[in-house]
């Protein structure tokens, strides 16, 4: 792959040549077929979609289901019925704890890993206080793995919901979705599996991994803000009531009770994101033309790179695993004395974009024992100038705070 061509398919590196953006686990840039896909919705098809009988609504509710289509091949899901668009992962886990947690029962045991993203922990935290239903945590080991062992030790015959990041925003940890899902199912258990950071970064069939439910974010893989996916199974998507009442999502409504939409629109009250479903779809098919396998293997170059040019600075120190290759181009980082807001800071300055803060996983940063981190995220349209840069101001940072060496 050659970067330099691929940098050209986005606008803002052209906007901005001098920055070295390095918090794409916050967010990625976004290709011109990405913005061009939105803008020919507007332009070409828009209409409310699934409403109006006349062509340019046809016209609007074909460009959003070819794109609910193409959704669906690339996670490997068996029918489009499968998948509902909403807003973010966000939603899409708010929605399975809202709608799913309505069939548990007082008792019931829900299992989350200290790992989770706050979007993976409040909905179930907040639905095991209004239930009555216990949350039970899988602690992790020294390099931020979750063992078989410390999975298995955490369920017991009441766990009825495991909910787990296949990669932390972190650590970069890569959880071995597959075989914690096939264990959750031999106690009857579902598997949801939050996908935000790894949808984007490595190759995901649900049908494989055969999880019950899967969320991930437009905006994390090249797509535009404001469209996310959840896939489920269907016969699980069909005992779940809905989670939003309204428009849509309706077959028949009398002054009493109504009847709900078949799926997967039961689960898309109100006027849809058919421009965001369009980018969405924009941004699959360029992941699709530059091959996962090429952005593997140079997401891995670059957090190799990366790794290896901040583990020799002195005073820096990578939190999680001792290898480059279970990080999965994330590295959350310490400089001695320096704390996390300064460093990004200083980095800043140079012109190196990376995050500092507790990434909302707050129960994490209390078992690593910080309170923030600085973080570096690697995608595959990033160089290794741009590592270098980062080596160079990571080197100088203890220097401008006044640090003698
Ligand atoms: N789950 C994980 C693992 C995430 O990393 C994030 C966002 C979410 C869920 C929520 O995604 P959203 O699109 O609904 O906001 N993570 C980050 C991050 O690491 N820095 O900014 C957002």
């Amino acid at each position: 792959m050659d970067v330099r061509e691929i940098r050209k398919d986005f606008p803002l590196f052209q906007n901005y040549p001098d920055i070295a953006y390095l918090d794409n686990a916050a967010t990625t840039q976004r290709t011109e077929s990405v913005l061009l896909a939105e803008k020919k919705f507007y332009e070409e098809a828009n209409a409310n979609p699934l409403r109006g009988l006349y062509e340019l609504s046809q016209k609007a509710t074909d460009a959003y289901e070819n794109a609910r289509e193409t959704v669906r091949k690339f996670i490997g899901a068996k029918s489009t019925e499968e998948i509902v668009f909403t807003r973010n992962s966000t939603e899409s886990l708010n929605l399975i704890a809202y709608s799913y947690g309505a069939l548990l029962q007082e008792g019931d045991e829900i299992v989350i890993s200290v790992l989770e993203h706050h979007s993976n922990l409040i909905p179930w935290q907040q639905l095991a206080k209004k239930k009555g239903l216990k949350l039970k945590w899988i602690e992790i080991d020294e390099n931020g793995a979750i063992t078989e062992e410390a999975f298995r030790k955490t369920l017991s015959e009441k766990t009825k919901l495991v909910s787990l990041t296949l990669i932390s925003n972190v650590l970069g940890t890569l959880n071995d979705v597959k075989r914690f899902a096939q264990i959750a199912h031999e106690i009857g258990a579902v598997f949801v599996c939050d996908g935000a950071q790894g949808v984007p970064h490595i190759p995901v069939n649900v049908s494989d991994l055969d999880v019950d439910f899967l969320v991930f974010s437009g905006h994390k893989m090249l797509g535009p803000m404001g469209i996310g996916v959840l896939y489920g199974k269907k016969e699980l998507f069909e005992k779940m009531p809905p989670f939003l009442y309204g428009g849509e999502m309706i077959e028949y409504v009398g002054k009493e009770d109504a009847t709900w939409a078949e799926l997967p629109h039961k689960f898309e009250a109100g006027t849809v994101n058919g421009a965001g479903a369009a980018g969405l779809e924009a941004a699959i098919k360029y992941y699709e033309k530059i091959g996962f396998e090429n952005i593997v293997k140079r997401e891995e170059e670059l957090g190799e790179l990366a790794f290896r040019t901040m583990s020799e600075i002195p005073h820096v120190t990578i939190l999680g695993a001792k290898d480059a290759a279970s990080h999965h181009g994330i590295f959350s980082f310490m400089v001695d004395g320096v704390h996390p807001h300064d460093i990004a800071e200083i980095l800043s300055a140079d012109g190196v974009c990376v995050r500092a803060g507790h990434h909302c996983a707050q129960v994490l940063m209390k078992e690593l024992q910080v309170n923030s981190t600085a973080r570096v995220s690697i995608a595959f349209y990033n160089t290794e100038e741009e590592i270098a840069r980062l080596g160079e101001s990571l080197r100088s940072v203890r220097r401008r705070m006044g640090h003698a060496e």
